[in-house]
């Protein structure tokens, strides 16, 4: 098959191979589409934890990105890891070179085991300044707490704090439920028209490093194919359910998602 878009990354290695730089290729890659990459940081990490983060210059950052889109241009871009402020500001200043607008930011900060993947300073210019930028982010409820400056405790919450994103310029924002105790998962979308809420039954599992890579990254490739906010949302979602769904239990702590659980091998590669 011929790839069915063509998906920018900027984010983090995880060399690990369950979050970061590499769930988004495998799953750009597994949805039928076309990976290409800026790397922000290197984090050593397995299972247990991260070892040690090793930020890129902010130029190299700039240069893997306009080299790279000024021969192949991007359907859509896909924004992970951006641990300090410069790198914040360069990315901007790339995305302003950039003629997509579908732009997917993922606002990572602190990563399953604990370790803090951006700075503080960092945070705020993220909130002032990339939030504008992109057509969705896709914060988690702590995530969601920080940039909202609220606690978030139940549904309602989820869409007030959603709101005040909108309010801080955001054009769409799906708030991740994963983080509230509940048999069923509730992530919330919301931008200036509607409020859309998407139940799911929580799968229970402790291997679910990268859901939010994964996500992010998912829901970036089906727009990056042409499908509305709603429909990619709801596609996304369902792709990184069956992810944890099939549960591989690799490793000692929180293991990957499975990337792999929509593709099947053609009878002559196996
Ligand atoms: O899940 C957030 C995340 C993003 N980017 C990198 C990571 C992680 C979590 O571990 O390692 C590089």
């Amino acid at each position: 098959m011929k790839p069915l878009a063509k998906i920018l990354i900027i984010a983090g290695s995880d060399s690990s191979g369950g979050a970061g730089i590499q769930a988004d290729i495998k799953t750009v890659t597994a949805l039928g589409c076309y990976a290409m990459t800026a790397v922000t940081a290197i984090t050593a990490q397995n299972t247990t934890g991260v070892k040690s983060i090793v930020a890129i210059p902010p130029k190299e950052i700039a240069n893997q990105v306009l080299f790279t889109i000024k021969d192949i241009k991007p359907d859509a871009i896909k924004i992970g890891m951006l641990h300090s402020v410069d790198v914040i500001k360069n990315v901007i200043n790339c995305l302003k070179k950039i003629r997509t607008k579908k732009i997917v930011l993922d606002p990572v900060m602190i990563a399953k085991g604990g370790a803090k993947l951006i700075n503080n300073k960092a945070i705020e210019v993220l909130e002032k300044k990339l939030i504008k930028q992109s057509f969705l982010i896709t914060p988690n409820i702590p995530e969601a707490e920080v940039l909202s400056k609220m606690k978030i405790n139940t549904q309602e919450d989820m869409i007030y704090a959603g709101s005040i994103l909108i309010n801080k310029g955001a054009k769409n924002v799906l708030i991740k439920g994963g983080h509230l105790k509940s048999r069923f998962v509730r992530d919330v979308l919301i931008n200036k028209k509607e409020i859309k809420i998407f139940k799911n039954k929580r799968i229970e599992s402790k291997n679910t490093h990268g859901t939010g890579c994964t996500l992010s990254s998912a829901i970036t490739t089906y727009l990056a194919c042409g499908k509305t906010i709603n429909k990619a949302c709801e596609l996304g979602i369902k792709y990184v359910n069956q992810a944890i769904g099939s549960n591989m239990n690799y490793g000692e702590g929180h293991g990957p998602i499975n990337h792999l659980t929509s593709v099947s091998l053609n009878k002559g590669f196996k």
